[in-house]
């Protein structure tokens, strides 16, 4: 019997369609099931799947997918302003404004898809943004998803401009999780955090981990580099591994303000929780021909063996 040693080629795993509006969507899929989704719209991850096809990232199931409003669930990128303390819509434009395909990227330093299948996506103003936002910039955002179906965003952002710019950025990041209430945080214990429920003013975390009873709305400072999402029901853990995002937003609307939102529904922040790599405390200031990259590594573990191999992986990432 023949032995066919098919090597598999990462190219034939990337495929392009179009959704409802007729805006590209790229899946990205490897050989043991994983898969990927990334919208054009926004350059937003609106789908990670393990390798039995299960869904990690929530989507309300009342998301809007109109543009320009950004879909809610997924990853939305969040540039150039976190928030709406500054003078464009919240958490900025880039999220709404529909990107292409780079094909000729510029090669990135750390080859790190992981043997799996990547795909390049490009954002740069146009006469309407820079009306609103006076820098001119290239946004190059590559979404891999590695072979044991790890999910990798880098973002490098160019000051093409002869002035320099000052930017703050987030991957908000809706995790699906089986029940708010079993699901718990580690890795910022004891860090100062800023409580967007109460005028941004600064506190500092006093539990061992972080639970869920009310709403929460936090930029958590200075974190290390490595924090995970506990679901206790689900016996999974998602492990976060960044660089160059020196904050974590964590986010869970809770009741009251669920019902305030046209676009996620009364009972749903049960089942999500927003745990973003970010930089908004000191926000990025980038000198003409400098280039900022910021980098989110996202895994989805079985709890059972994760606490040693958090350590381990914390040990690796320090
Ligand atoms: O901290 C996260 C946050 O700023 C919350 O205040 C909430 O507004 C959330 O982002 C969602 O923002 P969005 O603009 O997507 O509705």
């Amino acid at each position: 019997m023949g032995h066919s040693s098919a090597v598999w080629d990462p190219r034939a795993a990337i495929e392009v369609t179009k959704d409802w509006n007729g805006i590209d969507q790229v899946t990205l899929r490897v050989p043991r099931g994983s898969s990927a989704r990334v919208s054009l719209h926004g350059g937003q991850v609106i789908s990670w799947r393990n390798e039995r096809g299960e869904e990690l990232l929530f989507t309300s199931s009342k998301a809007i997918f109109k543009p320009p409003k950004a879909m809610r669930g997924g990853i939305p990128i969040c540039f150039p302003q976190f928030g709406n303390c500054g003078s464009l819509e919240q958490h900025g434009f880039a999220r709404n404004k529909i990107w292409s395909i780079d094909n000729n990227p510029p090669p990135l330093h750390s080859n790190n898809c992981k043997g799996g299948s990547s795909i390049n996506l490009l954002l740069k103003p146009s006469e309407e943004d820079l009306k609103c936002w006076p820098h001119c910039f290239e946004f190059r955002l590559r979404v891999s998803l590695g072979l044991d179906g790890d999910l990798i965003l880098v973002s490098r952002i160019r000051n093409i401009d002869n002035k320099p710019f000052n930017f703050s950025f987030a991957y908000h990041t809706y995790f699906s999780v089986s029940d708010i209430s079993e699901v718990r945080i580690e890795g910022l214990e004891t860090l100062d955090y800023l409580d967007n429920l109460r005028q941004r003013e600064r506190f500092t975390e006093q539990g061992d981990a972080i639970t869920f009873e009310y709403e929460v709305d936090r930029v958590y400072l200075s974190s290390p580099n490595v924090v995970a999402v506990l679901d206790h029901e689900k016996k999974r853990t998602f492990v976060i591994l960044k660089e160059g995002l020196p904050d974590v937003v964590v986010w869970n609307p809770w009741e009251k303000k669920s019902k305030s939102m046209a676009d996620f529904g009364d009972e749903e922040y049960k089942q999500m929780l927003c745990v973003d790599g970010a930089a908004i405390e000191k926000p990025i200031t980038l000198k003409p021909g400098k280039e900022w990259t910021g980098q989110l590594e996202i895994l989805a573990v079985p709890s059972s063996y994760c606490s040693d191999r958090f350590d381990h992986i914390k040990g690796i990432v320090g």
